[in-house]
């Protein structure tokens, strides 16, 4: 069963859980795949329960064990690195940054993120990723690094960087670059920092020096690309085909990519023929249009439409 892009919508997550549950007590559903942005609500004006989503996976995950995939998104990936995320008005980061830091279980929920994965494969042939194919893995190697990506290895080359600088001069900086009078009052709101002696302190300075470490594009890509929007369906088409081609390295091909993390009028589109876009909540305009996905994953699948007769709502009161 897969689910993509809840975007802190309790009631959305609750409804899909407790269809897993009662699917998978009947034999019907045996994982639960959660394809990314699980947090951060969509407008400040939606109800935000990003962590409450959380730390029921966390359950979740202790019952069920490794049945319960919680795939990395655009929304969960600024929080490993520090980074902030905001479009047009909408600040997504502060509010998880600081409900974590208040829930005292930050460092259990930094672990769950640190080891989220980015693509799921099925025997099959349907791969599951957040956001859909990208091009910035355009070699065999780029890719396996994509594949085989390691968080810490990326912050501890930040670190290393950072501490050969001049850090109250960089912070300095950086406050002003920010237009704000101290650097104190950005990592209070962009990190929930106790202050200066927090050990996070200065995770915003190294999350600037990670952004600059080469080839942190190719994640940054992989979970924020645009698809067929930014570079036109014909070519997309290409790039999908190549992205389906490294995911069949060392395991059964790979044929169809299946991911949410764009506006999906109606709860699905079928994209290049081999891309299925799941909108399962706040993506699927109107929400009540979102669908989660239940396929058998050793039933081979050849075209995205495949799949198209194995997408559910749990907003109707059918069963
Ligand atoms: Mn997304």
């Amino acid at each position: 069963m897969v689910v993509s892009d809840l975007h802190g919508d309790w009631d959305a997550y609750r409804r899909y859980r407790d269809r897993f549950v009662a699917l998978q007590a009947r034999g019907e559903a045996d994982w639960l795949i959660l394809a990314g942005d699980l947090i951060h609500a969509d407008s400040p004006a939606d109800p935000d329960d990003s962590l409450e989503m959380v730390t029921n996976v966390l359950a979740l995950q202790a019952t069920y064990g490794e049945a319960i995939i919680y795939l990395c998104g655009n929304h969960e990936l600024p929080h490993i690195y520090g980074f902030s995320l905001s479009k047009g008005e909408t600040e997504y980061t502060p509010g998880f940054e600081a409900t974590l830091s208040q829930s005292g279980r930050r460092a259990e929920i930094m672990g769950l993120f640190d080891g989220l994965p980015f693509f799921v494969r099925t025997a099959g042939g349907a791969s599951i990723t957040h956001a859909g194919a990208s091009r910035a893995a355009t070699t065999k190697r780029e890719a396996l690094k994509l594949f085989r990506w390691n968080h810490q290895e990326q912050l501890s080359i930040a670190e290393g960087l950072l501490a050969e600088e001049d850090v109250p001069g960089l912070r300095r900086a950086y406050a002003r670059l920010s237009q704000v009078e101290s650097y104190e009052a950005l990592a209070r709101r962009y990190l929930a920092v106790t202050g200066p002696d927090d050990p996070r302190y200065d995770d915003l300075l190294r999350g600037m020096f990670v952004m600059m470490i080469p080839g942190f594009d190719l994640l940054w890509e992989a979970l924020f690309t645009t698809c067929e929007r930014n570079e036109g369906e014909e070519a997309y088409e290409a790039t999908l085909i190549q992205m389906l081609a490294y995911l069949s390295e060392g395991f059964d091909e790979q044929r169809v990519l299946v991911a949410g993390h764009m506006k999906t009028p109606g709860g699905h589109q079928v994209v290049a023929g081999r891309h299925l876009r799941l909108a399962s909540a706040a993506h699927a305009r109107p929400r009540e249009a979102g669908l989660y996905l239940l396929f058998d994953v050793a039933r081979p699948v050849y075209q995205a439409a495949d799949l198209q007769t194995n997408l559910f709502s749990v907003y109707q009161l059918v069963d």
